[in-house]
């Protein structure tokens, strides 16, 4: 009797944890870097062809006030733990932040990530390199490529180097491909994280699409980082795994299209014009403006996240680790501060609003439609604006977007309030007894 029960427990718990894996979503982040916010077709760019993304936002939602950070390894330090670089402290991430692949990887997910790291200070710091940040698998460059050349590891080892940047949009996308064909088990969900190294300097794209793009060479890169991203959505849907897992594309930051940048750029090919759109919006990387930190979002669910949307709910990068919590099935770390919050509910189409407010880097904060910044806000050197008074600012984003109207001298208690709000959320786990105990 007492067996014939213990194997009834058995079997139930046995049911219960394979019920549980069935639900949990593959999860699959392409992630650009410098995309601009009005690169692609879908949203509003008429020179730069990409049928595949403009697909895939007619499957899935397209978001349009999507934050990430303004520079690449802040915003990867702040996308892959949930919390904003003054915490996560984006290239100098310590190996005691706890990002969701080590969450996922623990709640019976494969891990992988594919393309540029850059939170682990460019060099080979091995228990800040993906296999210690809980990624089972990965192939890619630690840094940047602003010297024109790139160099590989794969897990912990050095893999080789290249010069020929035109080559790394098929290179990262064939390694994914390769992945979830060959390196994947089939019977365990996934989580593919892959950061591509275009668009950022030196750009390039393969002769099949060089001077192809009424965009120049920056469009043919983003045409080329179309058809990837295309061909690795046809092996979801070649591999059967299409309705099963939750795509999302984004890029790390905005355009690097300041003139006090590119005016001294080397190395590209002559002539050619290199930096992204930001469409309507103000300035491009490492500026606390708009076009800094707001880049497309597309996410697709067949099934789950509504078709056909637009969504301009506050969403941003830092909201993906506890929304995965709820979504694959993990806690989210208590000991901590996590800025993120957890938009399953928004994305699945149950709620329309988002985040209530967006911390830009010492810079200012977003609270409903009012973004305020400091008199000395935050930006990175070649971001700076010539004209820019030292002046506390104020802008009303549903009617102006491209922050044009200054409204601090109207709204003095405005500008007071969101001052105080900005320094709650700077103090955050000072503020918080029960940080820091890990
Ligand atoms: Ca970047």
């Amino acid at each position: 009797m007492m067996t014939q029960r213990i194997v009834f427990c058995l079997t139930l718990m046995l049911l219960t944890v394979t019920g549980a894996a069935a639900e949990q979503p593959n999860i699959l982040i392409i992630f650009t870097d410098d995309q601009g916010y009005a690169d692609l077709g879908c949203y509003g760019n008429e020179k730069n062809q990409t049928p595949r993304l403009d697909q895939l936002a007619k499957e899935g939602t397209r978001f349009t006030c999507f934050y990430a950070q303004t520079v690449c390894g802040p915003s990867r330090s702040a996308l892959l733990t949930g919390r904003y670089p003054i915490r996560s402290k984006g290239w100098g991430m310590p190996a005691s932040e706890i990002t969701f692949a080590e969450l996922m990887r623990e709640s019976g997910y494969q891990t992988a990530c594919i393309g540029k790291w850059d939170v682990s200070n460019r060099k080979p710091i091995v228990d800040r390199m993906p296999n210690a940040q809980g990624f089972d698998y990965y192939f890619g460059t630690l840094g940047a490529n602003d010297s024109g050349g790139v160099s590989f590891h794969e897990n912990n080892e050095e893999a080789g180097s290249t010069r020929d940047m035109g080559s790394l949009t098929t290179l990262y996308t064939d390694k994914a491909i390769a992945y979830l064909k060959e390196r994947r088990d089939p019977e365990r969900p996934f989580l593919l994280y892959l950061a591509h190294t275009m668009m950022h300097t030196v750009i390039d794209a393969s002769e099949r699409f060089r001077g192809k793009s009424a965009g120049g060479l920056y469009g043919d890169v983003v045409e080329e980082f179309d058809f990837e991203t295309g061909r690795l959505l046809d092996t979801l849907d070649e591999l059967d795994l299409n309705r099963d897992t939750l795509v999302i594309y984004t890029s790390d930051n905005g355009p690097w299209n300041q003139p006090k940048y590119t005016e001294k750029k080397k190395g590209h090919p002559e002539g050619s014009i290199f930096w992204g759109e930001a469409g309507p919006l103000r300035n491009g990387k490492g500026s606390c403006y708009e076009a800094g930190y707001r880049v497309p979002c597309i996410v697709r669910w067949p099934d789950r996240v509504p078709g056909n949307r637009v969504s301009d709910a506050i969403f941003a990068t830092i909201d993906f680790l506890p929304t995965f919590a709820t979504l694959c099935g993990f806690e989210v770390p208590k000991d901590r501060r996590i800025d993120g919050i957890d938009q399953r509910d928004l994305l699945l189409g149950n709620r329309e609003t988002g985040r209530k407010n967006f911390y830009f880097h010492e810079a200012g904060v977003r609270q409903g439609k009012w973004k305020y910044l400091i008199s000395d806000a935050f930006f990175h050197g070649y971001a700076v604006e010539r004209d820019r008074k030292k002046v506390d600012e104020l802008y009303d984003l549903q009617t102006d977007i491209g922050e044009q109207a200054n409204l601090a001298g109207k709204y003095p208690e405005k500008v007071s309030n969101l001052r105080a709000l900005m320094q709650v959320i700077e103090a955050g786990d000072k503020l918080d007894p029960t940080a820091n105990r890990r």
